[in-house]
């Protein structure tokens, strides 16, 4: 076993430590979720969280809220900026949050690195311990600060979510040799709070496995990527229990059209039952999405210790 395969299925002790930190953000005002790259999707997933429990939220990436936050909300003031970021050197990240506190917004960051920049130059840190092994590869920390992020806009976490999320992680690891045997094209698809976390499954498994892959919502597949399915194609599909009607249909059709499903939460040519509802779907799925990249990469023989072209942080000169 690898040190990135071993560390993502070592990660829950420390969603256990994280439970219950007192975070919560108050306030009416615009929530700003900023990061880049995995943080960014995390970022879009908790925007999408708090608005659907009754905020107010945009995610942007950190480059564009340090130069263009025009083109994205006119008031920095009326915001509260919530910055993402692993590491907390992250160059747009730090100067999102930077830039944002000059023009007078409140900033918290979420990070695991207490010393960092980011937590230098914020108002308030939510943070905690992750694993001393975690490598290049971001995994054990995306779940945390999804999980620190959740707690922030007021989501209880309940104790039992890392038994569920192994669980998932374990029963999608047992089907993945048969399901993934010849397919070099995957698509995730995922709606409103899951779109973030689809976009960070083919993020992960594109960086883990240097294999093409996308993301979407899901009725958006049917409008044109649609036309790349064949027998070289996985789709996730992510379900969300409010949509899940016209997700089946959508899973049907690419079936048809020779796509092999992983279907979480319903069905596909392997489906896997969840144990939550849509509001811990997003955390409950990350361990299982890690696992997968893991997996294709080790089919391909690429050893996700050191990805091609990748550095745990990208800090700009
Ligand atoms: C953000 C990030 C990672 C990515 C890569 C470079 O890091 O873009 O998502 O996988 O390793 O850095 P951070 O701001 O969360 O530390």
């Amino acid at each position: 076993m690898n040190t990135t395969e071993k560390v993502i299925f070592e990660q829950f002790p420390y969603w256990e430590k994280a439970i219950g930190a007192n975070t919560s953000v108050e306030g009416a005002e615009l929530l700003v979720f900023v990061g880049c790259g995995t943080s960014y999707n995390l970022a879009l997933s908790l925007a999408a969280y708090a608005n659907m429990s009754g905020r107010k939220a945009i995610a942007v990436p950190g480059a564009e809220w340090q130069s263009r936050p025009s083109a994205f909300w006119s008031d920095w003031q009326a915001t509260h900026v919530i910055a993402l970021s692993r590491s907390g050197e992250t160059t747009e990240t730090v100067a999102a949050a930077k830039a944002s506190r000059k023009a007078g917004a409140f900033v918290t960051a979420i990070t695991v690195e207490a010393e960092s920049s980011l937590a230098r130059n914020c108002d308030r840190l939510v943070t905690s311990e992750t694993h001393p092994q975690e490598g290049i590869v971001m995994t054990v920390s995306a779940s945390l600060m999804v999980l620190l992020g959740m707690q922030a806009i007021g989501q209880p976490i309940p104790g039992s979510i890392g038994a569920s999320a192994r669980k998932l992680a374990n029963a999608l690891d047992a089907v993945l040799p048969t399901i993934i045997a010849d397919r070099s094209h995957f698509v995730f698809l995922g709606g409103g709070p899951l779109f973030g976390v689809a976009l960070e499954g083919a993020l992960k498994l594109m960086e883990m496995s240097q294999t093409m892959t996308q993301a979407f919502h899901p009725l958006e597949y049917r409008h044109g990527p649609i036309s790349l399915v064949d027998e070289k194609t996985a789709v996730v599909m992510l379900y969300s229990s409010d949509q899940k009607e016209a997700e089946v249909k959508l899973v049907e059709e690419l079936r048809e059209k020779g796509a092999a499903v992983i279907g979480i939460g319903g069905p596909g040519d392997v489906g896997l039952p969840i144990d939550v509802d849509l509001s811990l779907t997003g955390l409950l799925v990350l361990p299982a999405l890690q696992i997968l990249g893991e997996r294709v990469a080790q089919a391909r023989q690429i050893d996700t210790v050191s990805p091609r072209h990748l550095t745990k942080v990208v800090k700009l000169a």
